[in-house]
């Protein structure tokens, strides 16, 4: 409470009678900046442009929660500060009220959307105005509006004119739940990004666009914008662009051969088994080839059956891999061998050509299989830097002195008899006479370099000695056959060495290397020989180079009812037709019956009114298309639209795009990394490429704000901690709770919302209040003494750096010091008192513009300049140094400026005062920390 008195300062008297009364003053300064247009500029004919946008919110009908106010104002606090840097600031808001987000709301409640819109449209721009952002209220975009939308539709035409839209009969993601297809990104882990029932594939006509087309673009844009590196890995990986090569393998006893992707053609030589999908088009082949038996069709058809019931989810849920053998073989075009082919829905029918050579050895996937199913597993990669193993069985006549004696390392003991070493390459020849002579007859031993050798000790003691290659491998098995007692048929030697886990550890690994049975390809690297094998294969026309990417079309058709229709008509006669332009917008009918139906069709298509027309090219009957179009395509360009929104005849002005795009800064939320801002990208290229604007990237800089926590939880309505500003606002006003929130932390962190907070910000305004209305402010600039022209500075320039770092928890810190600092002193001068509003009105608009207008300064403070600092102040001629003794403060001196790096002076002067020298008196300085111009600490 401030004290009611009358004073005079030097430039005029006024009275302070009033407290600070929030509610008042807040609804006043935001009817007066709408009146006088202070953040509508003209977009013709201002000067110095800057578009500050907020990511394209689509509230929900219950409104806004703090968590979307956070966001909303730190974005308002760099446009504010940009437009007190001499900028003219565009800061548009709008709404994206279409789509399955807001229909689904609509079901909930029971109310039509047209209506729901409404009601939510209007409770989202009452909240967003008593928050007193700087928006420009006079050019809003909704979605759902035909003004807007009919623009939507003619992008979608555009696409299609341009070869980018077409439709195409795909499995796609279906979510029982909200009775419409989703694209991939929006599921996650299986579930519905809406509603989070697990999807379901379908077989449905869709429409696409192609931004797969634009992979390269997209990636190669990445390079050149501003973006967090978090943000562009996130897009780099959702591209996810594969370089490697498409290899045909031959099939046995079919007349059909597979291709497969490859990122590894280097270890094609241990490529043991083909796996295909369960949706493979060979399948069919298979089912009718006479070599099949019944019995194994019957066992494949069920096991497709399966993989089509399975939910993405499921399969992720189940960690083991399932699979089937189909009784066929491939060969592999290397070595001539035969493997067999499986079927596994571990391989995706949408990847790559939906076929793989699976090299277990080199891939975790294929590996977990192989062991599974008793597959082969032969290593070609050796790793650069590697050892010589062996495990010892059979050796109890070898004692451990043997092996050291001649350099061998025991790396671990498992029996008597049993031990896994590593042998140094001089010691080979000592090592192989060692088990020569000791190993017990019967045995075998063997040890791998980059090719296994094997011992084998025969019941006379003669020793075989074999090299395992191609060639020899029969050999080997053999005689593994004739020690193990066994049937040689089951044995693959390598298989037998990588099932024992001392040489996985060493053979088994995803590195690249350099080449092991591989023929001649042995002794290259890794990238060697992806180039050899490659070409050489390449030659036959057996490979080809290939990339690929994980990005998919966008599907961009919805079977429901809340979106703008698809504008496209088919015709008998000429197929499909795009609506004739001077017909836009073809405008969502009013329906009773708007609810999803489940059926793979929009309720539109019960709408004979709506469905039946004319064909645009051959005025014959024709029929509408009856989906809408995807909600991500509305929010894909409307900061074009921002520019125009008187603009009729079409989707913009292009001068106001010259003039105003690309977006200057734009912040937002990073859980939209790949949707929003892949989309957008995608849409701004294609306007680029078909000429209608002059850049390609929207948004040259982009900021992701945090995440706003509750007490340690995120706010969500599930766990019903949601906090929404209005009470808030009533209780402490917009500017407490604005001030609050930027407070909590750096604007890129988030923070954790407690009411406790809220109270102390309150506390610091009406001190603030107090301090402005209140204080003395006569005396005059000149009078203000070195030390005061410092802080003012030193407060300017923390501030300001702060600011431009989005570190706004920083820039109050600042303020709060200063005005600490400035609280100490009688009277202020003017220029405190600017500086002061200045800096604190990005954060508090009101209760700054009202003071500023209580000194009598003229309005608008929001149009004001930026306080200046000068760098010549930023230092002072003494500073103030606290003295310490084992951290605990003794004494204060001044030290001049001069001297406050040369720490051997600063001690000795701190050691020559008296206090200081009394206390030390007869104790041994162990430490001294110095702290540059601030403390001197004495550790003894
Ligand atoms: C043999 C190989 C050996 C592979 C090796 C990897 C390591 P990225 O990098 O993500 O593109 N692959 C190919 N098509 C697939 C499909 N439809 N479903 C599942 N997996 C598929 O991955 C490319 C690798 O993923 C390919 O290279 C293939 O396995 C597998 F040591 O081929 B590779
Ligand atoms: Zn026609």
């Amino acid at each position: 409470m401030v004290k009611k008195k009358q004073y005079s300062t030097a430039n005029q008297e006024h009275e302070i009678t009033r407290d600070y009364i929030s509610q008042e003053i807040e609804l006043k300064w935001q009817k007066e900046w709408k009146d006088k247009g202070t953040f509508s500029p003209n977009l013709d004919t201002s000067i110095n442009p800057f578009y500050n946008l907020m990511m394209f919110p689509y509230p929900s009908a219950e409104g806004m929660h703090v968590g979307n106010m956070y966001a909303f104002t730190g974005s308002d606090i760099y446009g504010r500060f940009m437009r007190m840097n001499g900028y003219t600031v565009f800061e548009p808001i709008g709404l994206d009220g279409f789509g399955i987000h807001s229909e689904n709301y609509a079901i909930k409640v029971g109310i039509h959307p047209k209506q729901q819109a409404k009601k939510s449209e209007y409770n989202f721009y009452r909240q967003l105005r008593a928050i007193g952002n700087a928006f420009d209220w006079t050019r809003t975009v909704e979605t759902y509006n035909p003004e807007y939308y009919k623009w939507t539709q003619w992008i979608f035409i555009q696409l299609y004119k341009a070869g980018l839209a077409y439709r195409k009969k795909a499995p796609v993601n279906f979510c029982p739940s909200d009775k419409t297809v989703l694209a991939d990104e929006q599921v996650i882990e299986g579930r519905c990004e809406r509603c989070g029932a697990v999807v379901e594939k379908k077989e449905l006509e869709q429409w696409f666009f192609s931004i797969t087309k634009y992979a390269d673009k997209l990636l190669d844009g990445l390079t050149k914008i501003d973006w967090s590196e978090k943000v562009k890995i996130a897009q780099h990986n959702w591209i996810g662009k594969s370089e490697g090569a498409e290899v045909v393998f031959e099939i046995k006893n079919l007349k059909q051969k597979i291709a497969v992707f490859t990122t590894r053609i280097d270890t094609i030589f241990g490529a043991t088994f083909l796996v295909i999908s369960p949706f493979h088009p060979s399948i069919s082949s298979i089912l009718k080839s006479p070599v099949i038996t019944d019995k194994k069709k019957e066992e494949i058809k069920e096991y497709v059956h399966n993989a089509q019931e399975k939910t993405e989810k499921e399969r992720n849920l189940l960690k083991a891999k399932t699979g089937l053998f189909t009784d066929i073989y491939a060969v592999n075009p290397v070595n001539g061998k035969e493997i067999p082919v499986w079927i596994s829905d571990y391989v995706l029918m949408e990847y790559g050509t939906g076929a793989i050579m699976a090299v277990p050895s080199h891939d975790t996937r294929d590996l977990e299989f192989a062991r599974k199913y008793n597959l082969p597993i032969i290593p070609v990669i050796r790793k650069k830097k590697t050892v010589i193993a062996s495990y010892l069985i059979g050796s109890i006549q070898i004692t451990d002195s043997d092996l050291t004696k001649i350099g061998v390392k025991i790396v671990e003991r498992l029996a008597n008899d049993v031990r896994k070493i590593i042998i140094p390459v001089k010691a080979i020849a000592e090592y192989e006479k060692l088990i020569g002579e000791k190993l017990t007859s019967g045995y075998w031993n063997e040890y791998i370099d980059n090719e296994a050798i094997f011992l084998f000790k025969h019941n006379d003691g003669h020793i075989k000695r074999i090299v395992l290659t191609s060639e020899t491998e029969a050999k080997v098995r053999e005689l593994m056959g004739d020690f193990l007692k066994k049937s040689d048929k089951e044995i693959q030697p390598w298989s037998v060495l990588m099932s024992n886990e001392w040489y996985a550890s060493s053979f088994i690994h995803t590195e690249y290397g350099f080449l092991i049975n591989s023929d001649t390809y042995n002794g290259l690297s890794t990238q060697e020989a992806k180039k050899a094998i490659l070409d050489t294969l390449t030659k036959q026309n057996i490979a080809k180079k290939v990339k690929i990417y994980h990005l998919r079309d966008w599907l961009i058709s919805r079977q429901r009812y809340w979106g703008p229709p698809i504008p496209m008509i088919k015709c008998n006669q000429c197929g499909w037709v795009p609506v004739a332009e001077k017909d836009l917008p073809v405008l969502l009918p009013d329906i009773e019956d708007w609810k999803p139906k489940g059926t793979g069709e929009s309720p539109l298509a019960n709408l004979p009114s709506f469905v039946n027309t004319i064909c645009p090219k051959c005025k014959g009957k024709a029929k509408r298309e009856t989906d809408v179009s995807d909600t991500f395509l509305d929010s894909a360009w409307y900061f074009f639209r921002y520019t125009s929104t008187e603009e009729m005849n079409a989707p913009w002005k292009s001068e106001r795009i010259k003039k105003w795009l690309p977006v200057n800064m734009y912040i937002g939320g990073a859980e939209h990394s790949v949707l929003h801002l892949l989309y957008t990208r995608f849409l701004t290229k294609v306007f680029k490429d078909l000429g209608i604007i002059s850049f390609d990237e929207p948004f040259p800089r982009f900021f992701a704000h945090g995440l706003l926590i509750k007490e340690g939880a995120k706010m969500s309505k599930s766990k019903g901690n949601v906090v929404i500003p209005d009470s808030y606002i009533k209780k402490y006003g917009a500017d407490t709770l604005r001030t609050y929130l930027m407070f909590i932390g750096p604007f890129n962190a988030g923070g954790d919302f407690y009411d406790t907070g809220i109270e102390g910000i309150y506390r610091f305004l009406k001190r603030i209040w107090a301090l402005i209305s209140n204080k003395n402010g006569s005396i005059a600039i000149e009078s203000l003494n070195e030390e005061r022209i410092y802080m003012m500075n030193k407060t300017i320039q923390r501030v300001t750096e702060a600011i431009k770092t989005f570190r706004y928890n920083v820039a109050i810190a600042g303020v709060m010091e200063y005005y600490k600092y400035l609280s100490k002193h009688e009277s202020l001068s003017d220029n405190e008192k600017e500086v002061v509003l200045l800096l604190l009105s990005p954060f508090s608009p009101h209760i700054t513009e009202e003071l500023w207008s209580i000194l009598g300064k003229p309005f608008s403070i929001h149009q004001h300049a930026w306080p200046e600092f000068d760098n010549k102040y930023l230092q002072l001629s003494e500073y103030p140094l606290v003295i310490q003794i084992n951290g605990k403060m003794r004494d204060l001196i001044h030290v001049s400026k001069d001297i406050i790096s040369q720490q051997p002076n600063i001690e000795k002067m701190a050691l020559e005062r008296g206090k200081i020298h009394k206390f030390l008196a007869g104790k041994k300085i162990k430490k001294v920390i110095y702290v540059k111009g601030k403390i001197v600490n004495f550790v003894v």
